[in-house]
């Protein structure tokens, strides 16, 4: 499957939202994963990400191969680190660390990624990836040992995604952090989509559907949801796909 950003892209010129269910490996036993992919199966969503900020080495590649033996939904990477790397899914958002100025993050892991990546197939597509602050530290803050951007530096906020587009990133990734005390701000959200021409990604915090709604109204072309999921799956229930019928 190589045709995922141009799915991605398609859905948003025509302002079909898009909804990605993030599972991290750490946190998600490979026996669950059967059950917990039914609810996503019967969901709105249209992507699975995979991917943690501290995960083992081998946990991401059983765990995706089990994902992708329930579902049809694009399974993409998003890795915390180069070991995340498996040629079982489909993708990879091929993130920079564009608000950090860590040349790991920025660079670094990029380069140490290179020899992996061009022995899979995966479509790999490049993501400027924009930590927000949300209050309080989050897993990639510490792991990465990066600052987020600060929520009320709008203009920061808004030059750093646009950076990231006229540098050639396809995707733009505004994150406020797994498990985010509050989701992106609707504003942040706003005004960083009317700058851009390419599609913004959204996620951290994002805990009811009315919060998911607002993003999207906000701009969000996609928006990313992991811990809410993983909290409790009956908030599934909410996300379920309209049925149609021919009568
Ligand atoms: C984290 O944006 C994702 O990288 C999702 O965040 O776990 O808070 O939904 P949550």
């Amino acid at each position: 499957m190589n045709n995922i950003f141009k799915n991605i892209i398609d859905a948003a010129d025509k302002d079909i939202k898009q909804l990605a269910v993030l599972i991290d490996p750490d946190k998600m036993r490979v026996e669950t994963v059967s059950s917990f992919i039914t609810k996503v199966n019967q969901s709105i969503a249209t992507h699975i990400f995979v991917g943690g900020s501290e995960v083992d080495e081998g946990v991401t590649e059983t765990l995706v191969a089990e994902i992708k033996r329930h579902t049809a939904l694009p399974v993409i990477l998003f890795p915390g680190d180069v070991i995340q790397i498996t040629d079982k899914a489909d993708g990879i958002l091929f993130l920079s660390l564009i608000s950090g100025r860590n040349p790991d993050y920025l660079i670094g892991k990029q380069v140490e990624a290179v020899s992996k990546l061009v022995k899979t197939k995966l479509e790999i597509i490049p993501t400027g990836y924009v930590l927000i602050e949300n209050g309080k530290e989050t897993a990639v803050q510490r792991v990465s040992e990066t600052k987020p951007l600060k929520r009320n530096d709008l203009q920061t906020i808004k030059d750093t995604a646009k950076a990231g587009e006229l540098l050639g990133m396809k995707l733009i990734y505004l994150e406020a952090g797994s498990g985010a005390t509050h989701p992106i701000d609707l504003y942040i959200i706003s005004e960083v989509k009317r700058q851009l021409n390419i599609p913004l990604i959204v996620g951290g915090g994002i805990r009811t559907k009315i919060e998911l709604d607002s993003a999207y109204n906000a701009g969000a072309d996609l928006v990313v949801i992991g811990t809410a999921f993983e909290n409790d799956v009956t908030f599934f229930d909410k996300l379920k796909k309209q049925q149609i019928f021919n009568s």
